[in-house]
């Protein structure tokens, strides 16, 4: 395995994100940066480094990246595009996950509204061809939290490579080409402006934050390595902050 895994990753998503669109910084709450730890004893002692980036568009609320960097064996690139809430986006979702068990990766553009025939023709049919060319080489990677799959699209690469190449390789490729996908529905989403709708795609928004921050899978893992006080602060008030700024807001 690899070190840095997916630095490439989160260097070129910053990078191509610049230079389609007006990125503006996003705040991250002080402490959250950058945060590091000690984990293990003696001779099995390790560091284990969490980093965050934010930006943000006049259409995109928050563009943010969780990246753990733990050694060869502890990998992680979390990436998420929250839309503004007057805009029926898809959210931008990149789960990379390198753990002592071997790769785990999610890649999707996760749908407001996963049953709305015409959301699907609008924002799943123009993925579908990018989705059946990259799933020759990344098969299906079984087993499947059933309480997730509402909140995924028919175009949902879930895979858990065997070679680290292939991570590098065909997974970065798949990476790059839905970002693109999603950077052109982007550039042509028109905001909302019916109220029935704007409410509509406020309770889907909350109701995907919701469970991402009740299920956060990395719960565990930052409550070893930081704490529990530090990760629930991370997981609301970063990761999963929509309730908190919508609440600030009055
Ligand atoms: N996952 C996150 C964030 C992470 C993160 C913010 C910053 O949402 C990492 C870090 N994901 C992470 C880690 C693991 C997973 C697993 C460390 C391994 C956990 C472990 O094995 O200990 C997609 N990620 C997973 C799993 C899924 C996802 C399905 C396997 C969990 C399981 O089998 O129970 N992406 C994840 C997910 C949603 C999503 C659940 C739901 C909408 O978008």
């Amino acid at each position: 395995m690899v070190s840095r895994l997916y630095q490439p990753f989160l260097e070129y998503a910053i990078a191509y994100l610049q230079e389609h669109l007006d990125l503006q910084p996003y705040p991250i709450p002080p402490g959250f940066e950058s945060k590091q730890a000690t984990v293990g004893k003696g001779q099995r002692q390790s560091e284990v480094l969490t980093t965050s980036k934010g930006f943000q568009t006049d259409k995109l609320r928050q563009i943010r990246a969780a990246h753990v960097q733990g050694g060869e064996a502890l990998q992680v690139l979390n990436f998420v595009i929250f839309p503004r809430l007057n805009y029926d986006l898809p959210f931008f979702g990149a789960d990379l996950v390198t753990l002592p068990g071997g790769h785990l990766i999610a890649l999707d553009m996760q749908p407001l509204f996963r049953d709305d025939p015409s959301y699907q023709e609008k924002y799943t049919q123009p993925i579908l061809p990018l989705f059946e060319s990259h799933k020759q080489h990344l098969p299906w990677g079984g087993d499947f939290p059933e309480d997730a799959q509402p909140f995924f699209s028919p175009a949902f690469l879930w895979t858990r490579p065997q070679k680290t190449e292939v991570v590098q390789e065909r997974v970065f490729a798949a990476f790059q080409d839905y970002l693109s996908a999603y950077v052109k529905l982007v550039q042509a989403a028109q905001p909302v402006e019916n109220p029935e709708e704007l409410l509509q795609i406020k309770q889907a928004q909350l109701r995907y934050v919701r469970y991402r921050a009740e299920k956060d899978p990395a719960r565990g893992m930052f409550t070893r390595f930081y704490g529990s006080e530090w990760t629930e602060e991370y997981i609301h008030g970063f990761l999963f902050d929509l309730e908190q700024t919508l609440g600030s807001k009055g």
